[in-house]
């Protein structure tokens, strides 16, 4: 396996003796946010899942390995080439690694890394689901099978408000995959904290998600856990502004036909365009206040 993955000595010590670690991403540094936010973020996001308690692991795919625990420079490189970096779901690990070609991981590759170092908690922004369009695109994010096979809790602010909701979570539950709200009953919105939509149980603290996490892997219970964390109120952005801005994004990206996995993308960037930068700044919020989380439930669990 060394042959394919590269974990940070620090890192690696943290999994062997159970303290806790909280991976995250690098699809949302390369793609989900423009520079230099995306790298302040990408640093600030590593310092609260520290200053919680846990280790950060930022993930990647660099110099043909899955590389667990970024340093500040490939951290900087990923934020600074942007678009340039390939983004690489679980589909694009092969050709990347036997190319040598650096990847931003995206959730469903983040989990797959994740589980491939041992590491159960995972903080992001929102996960990706079954776009608006699904019944005739087909476009179901592969986060969505990776939940379903990969035992890693994902962290989120809900799933992302660009997608359709109710179909996401149908799809979870097909699968198997419990989404769990934190202090909360209604599942987030990403940028708002209401959807309308229902989670599948409310847990209110980060002990009991830990329990759970923790009896469901025992069984050999496969697959994932969504745990969604409302954005913190203050920062929220008005749920009807917001769906007509969403609204908006998506007639412009059928306009110009983007497709496939440029259109997450696209449509982040272009909901930041119309809120004039808003959405950004509710973004970054929500990502903090996930990894804040994570780290107290990594904590939780690797006292179990
Ligand atoms: N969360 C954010 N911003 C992002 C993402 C999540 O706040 O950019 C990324 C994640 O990497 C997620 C991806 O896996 O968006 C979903 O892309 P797609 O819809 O193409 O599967
Ligand atoms: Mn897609």
């Amino acid at each position: 396996m060394q042959r394919y993955i590269d974990i940070h000595p620090k890192i690696e010590d943290a999994i062997k003796n159970n303290k806790p670690v909280v991976a995250l991403e690098s699809t949302i540094i390369s793609h989900g946010m423009p520079f230099p936010k995306n790298m302040e973020t990408a640093l600030e996001v590593k310092d609260i899942v520290a200053s919680n308690g846990a280790t950060p692991a930022t993930i990647a795919i660099m110099n043909g390995k899955i590389k667990i625990g970024l340093t500040k420079e490939e951290i900087k490189y990923l934020s600074y080439e942007g678009n340039k970096i390939k983004k690489a779901s679980r589909r694009d690990i092969p050709f990347l690694i036997s190319k040598k070609i650096p990847g931003a991981t995206t959730v469903s590759s983040t989990m797959f890394a994740s589980q491939m170092a041992g590491i159960k908690i995972f903080a992001t922004g929102g996960i990706g689901g079954v776009h608006r369009d699904a019944p005739t695109s087909f476009d179901i994010s592969a986060d969505l099978q990776e939940l379903a096979r990969t035992n890693v809790a994902v962290v989120c602010a809900g799933i992302k408000s660009i997608l359709d909701l109710n179909l996401t979570l149908e799809y979870l539950e097909t699968h198997g995959v419990p989404v769990l709200g934190y202090k909360t009953s209604e599942l987030p919105a990403f940028y708002t904290q209401k959807s309308g939509l229902q989670v599948d149980y409310q847990l209110d603290t980060p002990e009991e998600i830990a329990d759970l996490l923790y009896s469901k892997w025992k069984m050999k219970l496969n697959g994932g856990v969504v745990v969604t964390n409302p954005i913190p109120k203050s920062k929220q952005l008005d749920h009807q502004y917001m769906s007509k801005i969403i609204d908006k994004a998506i007639f412009e990206a059928k306009q110009l036909e983007i497709k496939g996995k440029e259109i997450t993308p696209f449509l982040l960037k272009k909901v930041k365009d119309l809120t004039k930068g808003k959405s950004l700044i509710s973004n970054i919020e929500l990502v903090f206040n996930n990894a804040a989380l994570a780290a107290k439930i990594a904590i939780c669990y690797s006292k179990k």
